[in-house]
């Protein structure tokens, strides 16, 4: 009988808690495979507060954020007992990666992130937060302080990733093996959900014109109205292709809620119209988000679940990290490992 090995890798995924919610784009892109990919590997899932205030940010919102997007974390499906659930600035060996990778990044590097010119775009160079700029050395620690092989992201993260590759490349050959080189893992429907509003922009929580994001936390009403307010392309047809960018993205997200396939859902409306197609994808969207939001409901009437949760996390997290660090002060010629 043959013997089959199954290889477990470790996985690092985040999420910033830039806003009150994620939008469906963050389910669809990144938590769906978050929590089939616990059940398979061992999974490290990070709510990345330092990420978020390289823009603008409320302090007296933030806490509450971030205990907001675990309870949507634990209301997606991720499970403490398979997933080390945690926050970032609970685990210092982060901050401390980003700056030893920091030293050996370089500024043509960083400065090509297209994140970076898109987020910056418009402002004199002079005003653009540093920490912006910094961004993608702060994601390469995070993922490197575990030493994980796969990144899983949505299509946006792709070039972060490229750099995180290369900054360990060159911190191996600088200081000797020491970071497997992380993959990313970009499922190919759904990586880039767009904007309701607009079909050539990424649905996103900081996007200036939210009223394009379908929120995970949208009372049914509102959904059904951001449904059939969001635009279509020329002519009648409900198809999949890059010809129909509106429609396709809908029918996206009519496949993630659904399990069924892009192009299946466009054949069953062969000969409607965009109005049954919407009316049905509204209700499919609602049908789908009802029970996540029940259990998030209850998860926040007593947070002490989620907090719990959270502490159990980072006392997990910090041992694997503080492990890391122990190893690169050592390559890094510092004089004390701890
Ligand atoms: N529109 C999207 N479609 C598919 N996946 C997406 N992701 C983000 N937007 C989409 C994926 O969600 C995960 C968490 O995202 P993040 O919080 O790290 O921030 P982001 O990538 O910058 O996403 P947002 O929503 O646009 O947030 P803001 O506005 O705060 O920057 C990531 O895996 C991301 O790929």
């Amino acid at each position: 009988m043959p013997i089959l090995l199954h290889l477990m890798a470790r996985i690092f995924s985040g999420v910033q808690p830039t806003a009150e919610a994620p939008h469906i784009g963050n389910y669809i892109g990144a938590f769906r495979q978050w929590v089939d990919l616990q059940d398979r590997d061992e999974s490290f899932i990070c709510i990345v507060d330092l990420h978020s205030m390289t823009l603008p940010w409320e302090p007296a919102e933030l806490a509450n954020r971030t205990r907001m997007l675990a309870a949507t974390l634990l209301a997606c499906g991720i499970d403490p007992k398979k997933s080390v659930l945690f926050v970032q600035s609970a685990v210092k060996e982060h901050t401390e990666l980003t700056w030893l990778l920091t030293c050996v990044a370089r500024m043509g590097e960083l400065s090509r992130m297209t994140q970076f010119k898109e987020k910056s775009r418009g402002k004199e160079s002079g005003s653009v937060g540093a920490g912006l700029f910094m961004y993608p050395v702060l994601m390469a620690a995070d993922v490197l302080a575990y030493k994980a092989d796969l990144v899983p992201v949505g299509d946006d993260q792709r070039q972060h990733l490229e750099l995180m590759r290369d900054l360990a490349e060159r911190f191996n050959r600088l200081f000797g093996d020491t970071f497997p080189l992380p993959d990313a893992f970009i499922s190919e429907e759904g990586a880039r959900i767009k904007s309701l509003d607009d079909p050539t922009a990424k649905m996103s929580k900081s996007s200036e014109r939210p009223t394009g994001n379908l929120w995970m936390v949208d009372p049914p009403e509102v959904i059904r109205d951001k449904i059939k307010r969001a635009v279509t392309d020329s002519g009648r047809e409900i198809a999949y292709g890059p010809e129909k960018p509106a429609i396709s993205n809908l029918l996206d997200i009519y496949s993630a809620v659904t399990g069924k396939a892009p192009k299946e859902i466009a054949e069953a409306y062969e000969g409607k119209g965009y109005a049954d197609f919407k009316t049905d994808l509204a209700e499919a969207i609602v049908s789908f988000l009802t029970p996540f939001q029940e259990r998030y409901g209850e998860l926040m009437a007593d947070v002490s679940g989620v907090d719990a949760a959270l502490a159990e996390g980072a006392e997990k997290a910090r041992g694997v990290a503080a492990s890391t660090l122990a190893e690169v002060r050592e390559r890094v010629g510092l004089m004390f490992s701890q």
